[in-house]
């Protein structure tokens, strides 16, 4: 991550961003109080930023100690931190809030304050207001952070300088000090629910399915957060196999279209047998030299590609960029081949869409590892593709029983503590030739630290089955 908090970027002036600060939210150094709500990754970066231009600010945060804090103190001994819940006196005094993603608009302290006058501005705000440079930005259900990744590999191979995160990781204030030519962010509902200030020379949401339903109200609400991604007058790409995404279209605006069905701007075609990524009537490369598996890889290709001629990049470079492409950990990861079987990492799908996506990939059926924390979203939604796809599943986590439930005796379920056992009774079900996919549909956080913590524990118990000597445990009883 860039720690780099250096001056604001040299090629805007502090005028011309106090301009603009002043101009949209009546954010003023010379009057404003700023409250930074949350000390994590946004909320430091955040810090930095008011305090290059001069802002006086606090910061809050409602755990005792948050884990930066220590850090922050030495960072900026002189800045008041109020921590242990959300002190009424600091949302008070405050003409203005910067509150971190993680953090709900819905907090009492915060819809008291916003009722008393107090404006929100999201650290993506304050980075529209400091960059000259184009911004592409990418948002969606699931593969936001595989195309954000590959569109910035593809504008890096045609030799621009470019910032590239966001939800991703580094926060989007922290890329300032790179001064680049272009800036490519991953943007979350949650960072797009609180900006008014972003207009991306060219965005796109990439798909919509249920997330996150714990924080939004409904389906509905949780598209039009994402749907503020196209503010403004830039370029929109647009998903043809999403209904939702379809009808976000904008007849008056600039758009490219993509899709794996049929045909758009950007699709896929057969010449001769081979399968192409194509754009309008010229082949771009062959599918088969994309080496991510699955056909949402395909789809998440084609939306980089689209962003890319949006901006003006070389498409054979952007192609070669894909080639070299390997996709990101925790992702349809291939972890290991024991006896035959075929081991694959995808906890990163915390959702129900991205599990779907890998089990379709699938044309022999699975034994599936899932589970976790559900975010809200009805388990039914799963059932469909686990019983088409699905040998048997393995059931892990919180929300277990509505999986377990959803799935109403159709698929055999078996019932695991923890990832190590549930990868012993995987092993168990799987003959050779079929795979053991890890794809939970869940947020990981009811029973390990992220989603990387989940991936990392299944890839060890899986890298211990080798080792094994003694053979695999015998079936045990599904539940
Ligand atoms: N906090 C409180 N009270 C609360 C909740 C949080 O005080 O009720 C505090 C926490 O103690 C934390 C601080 O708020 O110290 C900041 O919280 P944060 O969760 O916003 O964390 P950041 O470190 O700022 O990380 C955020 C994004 N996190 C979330 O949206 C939850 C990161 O995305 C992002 O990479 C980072 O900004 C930089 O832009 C992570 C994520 O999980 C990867 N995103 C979700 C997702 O992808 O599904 C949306
Ligand atoms: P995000 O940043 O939106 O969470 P990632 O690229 O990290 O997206 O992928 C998250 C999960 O979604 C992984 O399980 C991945 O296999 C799956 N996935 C990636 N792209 C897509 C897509 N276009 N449609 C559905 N699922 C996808």
């Amino acid at each position: 991550m860039n720690k780099a908090h250096a001056p604001i970027q040299d090629s805007v002036s502090n005028e011309a961003i106090i301009a603009l600060l002043k101009k949209n939210f009546a954010l003023d150094p010379e009057t404003a109080k700023v409250l930074v709500v949350g000390l994590g990754d946004t909320g430091i970066s955040v810090a930095h930023y008011l305090q290059n231009l001069n802002f006086k600010f606090a910061i809050t945060d409602s755990r005792n100690k948050p884990p930066m804090m220590e850090e922050f103190f030495q960072q900026m001994p002189d800045t008041p931190v109020f921590t242990g819940g959300f002190d009424e006196a600091a949302f008070k005094v405050a003409t203005h809030l910067v509150v971190s993603p993680g953090i709900s608009l819905n907090e009492q302290a915060i819809m008291k304050a916003i009722a008393n006058g107090s404006k929100i501005v999201s650290d993506i705000d304050l980075f529209a207001c400091s960059v000259d440079a184009p911004i592409v930005a990418i948002s969606g259900s699931n593969g936001k952070s595989t195309v954000t990744t590959m569109l910035g590999e593809m504008a890096k191979a045609t030799g621009l300088k470019v910032g590239v995160g966001g939800n991703l990781g580094t926060p989007a204030l922290d890329l300032l000090a790179l001064n680049a030519q272009l800036y490519v962010l991953e943007l979350s509902s949650f960072q797009l629910e609180r900006t008014s200030a972003l207009s991306a020379a060219a965005a796109t949401v990439l798909n919509v399915s249920a997330d996150h339903l714990d924080r939004h109200i409904n389906m509905d609400e949780y598209a039009r957060e994402k749907q503020r991604i196209f503010r403004g007058d830039g370029l929109m790409v647009i998903n043809l196999d999403d209904s939702v995404v379809s009808a976000m279209r904008n007849e008056g605006r600039k758009t490219f279209a993509f899709s794996i069905n049929k045909k758009a701007d950007f699709y896929l075609e057969y010449k001769d047998d081979v399968e192409y990524l194509m754009h309008d009537e010229l082949c771009l490369m062959p599918l088969a030299e994309l080496p991510l598996e699955g056909r949402h890889n395909a789809a998440n290709a084609l939306a980089a590609l689209a962003l890319g001629v949006a901006m003006g990049l070389d498409e054979q470079v952007m192609c070669d960029a894909l080639r070299r492409f390997k996709g990101l950990s925790h992702r349809m990861q291939r972890v290991a081949e024991i006896r035959g079987v075929t081991w694959v990492n995808d906890s990163k799908a915390t959702n129900i869409g991205a599990c779907v996506a890998a089990l379709q990939g699938y044309a022999r059926k699975v034994i599936l590892i899932a589970g976790g924390d559900a975010k809200g979203a009805d388990m039914n939604e799963l059932a469909p593709a686990i019983k088409e796809k699905a040998k048997s599943v393995v059931l892990m986590g919180k929300d277990a029983g509505l999986i377990k439930q959803a799935l109403d005796g159709c698929v055999p379920v078996y019932s695991a503590d923890n990832m190590a056992q549930a990868v012993q009774i995987a092993a168990s079900l799987a003959d050779a030739g079929e795979s053991v996919l890890l794809s939970p549909a869940c947020a990981s956080l009811d029973q390990y630290k992220n989603y990387q913590d989940r991936g990392e524990k299944f890839t060890k118990a899986v890298l211990a089955l080798v080792d094994r000597s003694s053979g695999f445990p015998p079936v045990v009883a599904a539940i």
